[in-house]
């Protein structure tokens, strides 16, 4: 078998499963090379430049944007597929109507017809990873084997990748198996499939971020959401933040929030000058994997390593951190450019774009000069504000889990739980208008329970038993808050201006885990009255903050029996605890 060249020091002792499945692989698949990937700063630097060489990258103008390269994808490949994602499990109601659903056995059949001799002619390349820190017990691992090389540097900017995870899953013996290929970049061939019971993800067609890194959604979400209802635990479409309060309190929150919703600018906060002697810190931005505690409360780690955010709206004022985090070492996909070179996109006040995302010339004829959904990809490291804890491989406690979703009514700004399995309800009942994360009209609204209605590896009825389980092994849980960043007032503008103003809504959750804030009941949970809330230095009307924290019954009513008629779809496999809760709000509302 041919290995790199650069690699100088042997490779741990491979375990035979690892071989024998490498070398199944190449028989299947016929590269014309395999490279074993260590993970080194060099290794990455030439494969880099390798691509610039073969003008897959661009690098962007070094003087302004050292280490930044753009990367273009095919413009039919520029977002996740929901509906070439399946979920292959013997019995298909394990996978439940969240899922596309296949046989295994078909699936297979399918996948490995598509991968056979689809590597002629490339390199393979075999990216050993480790989700969490490398000494974290809460910590996986996993191989991808893919032929992009490009997947290859994401990998080593998302995840803790090479060699020492390699020796990880040699002494662990247990590894998740991923096996990719761009293939032809047809969308008439382009599968993600995801076999939880085998604990292996097949994918062919697409080199976009959530369908290509296998690592992310596939691996960390579906697979794991899997593997932790079967070891107890929880594996969530999360931010995880750390906030320091002036009284020098520090307390750690989980956010779920549909893709493209703002958890890279809540997890990045900067607080307002008005709140002095806040600081915020992040741990994660996407993906928390949460444990029980021997202390009864819950405990969570990030299992990435790096950043795969969306580019457009990133600017000094929105996220000052982002804006200076993606100036550097960064993977640009699909924005556009400025006459010297740098990246340009929606939302930045400076530069004017003359290349569009395609490599077109800029004509606003065409849309948007950055694709709505262009990303950077970048280390956590270069984060001004990654906090230390997030390498702690213990993971940080959790005082509050905040959902959200972006509604233009109904949802107040915020509301909390009234106890864990009313949260488990809130959860549940989370809906949001469709965005440009996934493939298909954005803006419609649609149920997404959690944040994990593309994400969750597994019936979504199991899926809220086992948070209900969860919930009754906890004796100091989390409180559970929902949020909505996005309503508006009747002419359609926004009425909370969010990014660092969130902080006061935050300030207030913190406060009620603390027992000193102050809230009002209401059919839906426990809301701030407008003096609970710290308004000083906030430009915001009071007619406007009132509105933001009106619960108006009747369309309460509606949003309940969409919700009883969306649980309808999964039968009586519906926790009766989630039922219950459901009822019990309709009296409430009644
Ligand atoms: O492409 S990803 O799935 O990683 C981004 C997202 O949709 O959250
Ligand atoms: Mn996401």
């Amino acid at each position: 078998m041919a290995t790199a060249p650069h690699l100088l020091t042997p490779l741990p002792k491979l375990s035979r499963e690892v071989a024998d499945w490498v070398e199944s692989v190449r028989q299947l698949t016929q590269p014309d090379a395999v490279h074993w990937c260590e993970g080194s700063e060099e290794e990455i630097r030439q494969l880099t430049e390798q691509l610039v060489q073969s003008g897959e990258l661009m690098k962007l103008n070094q003087e302004q944007f050292p280490g930044c390269h753009l990367y273009r994808s095919h413009p039919s490949d520029v977002a996740r597929v929901e509906h070439l994602t399946y979920v292959c499990t013997r019995s298909k109601d394990d996978a439940g109507p969240n899922n596309n659903w296949m046989d295994p056995a078909e699936a297979h059949a399918k996948m490995d017809g598509l991968f056979r001799g689809c590597m002629r002619g490339r390199t393979l390349y075999v990216v050993p990873y480790c989700m969490g820190p490398l000494d974290s017990p809460y910590a996986r691992c996993g191989i991808e084997i893919t032929d992009s090389a490009y997947v290859v540097i994401n990998m080593a900017l998302m995840t803790r990748m090479g060699r020492a995870a390699l020796e990880r899953i040699a002494r662990e013996g247990t590894f998740v198996r991923g096996l990719h290929s761009i293939g032809e970049l047809d969308p008439e061939r382009r599968f993600i499939m995801h076999f939880p019971e085998e604990l292996t993800i097949k994918s062919y067609g697409s080199g976009y971020g959530g369908n290509a890194l296998l690592g992310k959604k596939c691996h960390a979400l579906r697979i794991a959401s899997w593997q932790a209802r079967d070891e107890g635990w929880l594996a969530e479409h999360m931010l995880l933040v750390e906030l320091k309060s002036p009284r020098g309190e520090t307390h750690y929150v989980a956010a779920a929030f549909p893709s493209a919703c703002g958890k890279t600018n809540l997890a990045m906060l900067i607080p307002p000058a008005s709140m002095p002697g806040w600081e915020v810190s992040t741990i994660g931005d996407d993906i928390a994997w949460i444990h029980p505690g021997p202390d009864g409360r819950l405990w969570a780690i990030n299992p990435e390593a790096g950043y795969f955010g969306v580019v457009p709206g990133t600017n000094p004022e929105t996220n000052r951190n982002a804006y200076e985090m993606i100036r550097r070492d960064t993977l640009f996909t699909n924005v556009a450019l400025t006459e010297d070179g740098q990246p340009w996109w929606e939302g930045l006040s400076t530069g004017k774009p003359v290349i569009d995302w395609q490599g077109r010339p800029y004509d606003p004829a065409n849309g948007p000069a950055a694709h709505p959904n262009s990303r950077f990809t970048v280390s956590a490291r270069r984060n001004p504000r990654y906090s230390p804890r997030a390498e702690d491989p213990r993971g940080v406690p959790l005082s509050a889990i905040i959902f959200g979703g972006r509604r233009r009514s109904v949802a107040p700004l915020v509301y909390e739980a009234r106890d864990w399995n009313h949260g488990v309800l809130v959860g549940a009942s989370v809906a949001s208008e469709t965005t440009a994360a996934a493939v298909g009209q954005v803006g419609v609204v649609r149920r997404d329970p959690m944040a994990m209605q593309p994400f969750c590896g597994y019936n979504f009825a199991d899926y809220w038993r086992h948070w209900i389980a969860m919930g009754s092994r906890l004796t100091n849980p989390p409180r559970i808050f929902h949020v909505n960043w996005f309503r508006r007032d009747a002419q359609g503008n926004f009425l909370w201006p969010g990014f660092g103003e969130n902080l006061r809504v935050i300030a207030w959750m913190l406060e009620r885990c603390t027992g000193k804030a102050g809230a009002v009941e209401s059919p839906i949970g426990y809301l701030p009255r407008v003096e609970d809330l710290d308004t000083q230095g906030l430009n915001v009307s009071g007619d406007a903050l009132r509105e933001l924290l009106t619960v108006d019954p009747a369309l309460w009513r509606k949003e309940a029996s969409d919700m009883r008629a969306y649980l309808a779809q999964f039968g009586n496999r519906v926790p009766k605890e989630l039922v219950a809760e459901l009822e019990k709000m309709e009296q409430r509302l009644a």
